[in-house]
């Protein structure tokens, strides 16, 4: 019997009610299997933590995740608490602390869910967005300086590496070129960031030499939106910086029904350090604390931590109980235009588990 170390980090929000619901969802499925098993571990870092310690994290924290197989992240965002303090302070550091550089973000329509693009069917849109995780428009470079005077300025300095481009890149292509269609497109921004954005450019056209099967081109990141929404078929994997793919992916995650069904992984490629999943949503302070939150976008993305662990079989199992779940209408949350609760949500897809091992 395997036994895989996943530390669990709720953090803010709606994050304390999913993360919860995934850990039962993770556990459900342990318990059908005669080959692993998890050994979890709670981490009750965030905006309360701050609150007490005036640091979103202890400063020994990458060390006790270090030894884990995996993390399952909620949300880092507290209302009383400025959004930069809370990033910065949990979510960038454990992605930067452990060189998680790409962020991997699947989009597809599941079934039964009413997605907004009328248009197009619903197996035209099936993206996988990579997102560069460690530097670009993120990269913390930058000042502020004359603060509260007629000169004041401030930077945030979008910084690319040579190293940093070339590995994502590299990561895209080889996931462009496992897929059926292998397409890539290189999201981009080089009429206007003259320097970085070329550089990322030339880039793309070397790394696309050691992929000759793969079919790519280049898309600035405006016409990209206009792009994901006239031609969604048009599009299979999509590469970008930080930001860029930051903004697209929430655009992504609405095209393919409701911002809580996201999922994503900060991964390291080179599994030097664990790595991170987590939906894409935040804290949502709207419906905190009410039991509305869905929790599929972190049930999919357990999926891609068993898939990223080495457990294909358990994670094309919970895929299929999230599937029978979205497919039925009475077990949508509000976000879907339902009435189904958390907890219900969670219930009904241990349930199918439990029914089908
Ligand atoms: P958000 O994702 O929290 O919420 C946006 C909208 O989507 C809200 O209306 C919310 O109710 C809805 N929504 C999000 N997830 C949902 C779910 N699972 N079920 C139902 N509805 C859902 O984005 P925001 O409002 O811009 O940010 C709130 C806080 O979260 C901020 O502090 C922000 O910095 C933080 N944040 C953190 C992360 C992260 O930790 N990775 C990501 C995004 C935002
Ligand atoms: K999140
Ligand atoms: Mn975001």
């Amino acid at each position: 019997m395997k036994t895989y170390r996943i530390a669990t980090i709720p953090g803010d929000g709606i994050g304390k009610e999913v993360v919860p619901a995934g850990r039962q969802v993770l556990a459900a499925l342990a318990k059908t299997s005669s080959t692993f098993n998890f050994e979890f571990e709670d981490f009750d870092w965030g905006g309360d933590y701050y609150r007490i310690h005036n640091v979103m994290m202890p400063d020994n924290g990458l060390e006790l995740l270090r030894n884990k197989d995996a993390i399952l992240f909620g949300s880092a965002g507290d209302p009383d608490i400025a959004d930069h303090i809370t990033l910065w302070g949990l979510r960038l550091k454990i992605c930067q602390g452990f060189d998680q550089y790409a962020n991997v973000r699947p989009t597809r329509i599941l079934p039964g869910i009413d997605a907004p693009l009328k248009r197009c069917k619903t197996e035209d849109l099936n993206w996988v967005i990579v997102r560069e995780n460690s530097e670009g428009e993120y990269s913390g470079v930058g000042g502020r300086v004359h603060q509260g005077h007629p000169i004041e300025a401030a930077t945030d300095l979008s910084m690319m590496t040579r190293v940093g481009v070339e590995r994502i890149m590299r990561f895209a292509f080889k996931l462009a070129q496992s897929r059926p269609r292998k397409l890539l497109t290189v999201i981009t921004k080089s009429n206007a960031q003259r320097h970085a954005m070329v550089m990322w450019d030339q880039i793309a056209k070397e790394i696309s030499t050691e992929f000759p099967d793969v079919k790519w081109d280049k898309e600035l990141v405006d016409a990209s939106t206009v792009r994901m929404v006239n031609r969604p078929a048009s599009l299979d994997v999509i590469v970008a910086t930080n930001l860029h793919a930051d903004i697209l992916s929430d655009l992504a995650a609405a095209l393919a029904g409701s911002m809580g069904i996201a999922p994503t992984g900060n991964i390291d490629p080179e599994r030097r350090y664990p790595s991170m999943f987590e939906p894409i949503h935040g804290s949502a302070f709207d419906i905190m604390g009410k039991g509305l939150a869905n929790p599929v976008g972190t049930f999919w993305s357990a999926v891609m931590l068993l898939e990223h662990i080495g457990e294909p079989e358990a994670a094309a199992r919970l895929m299929k109980a999230i599937e029978h779940v979205t497919a039925n209408p009475a077990l949508h949350t509000r976000d879907l235009g339902g009435t189904a609760t958390t907890v219900q949500v969670t219930e009904a897809v241990c349930a199918y588990l439990a029914a089908h091992a």
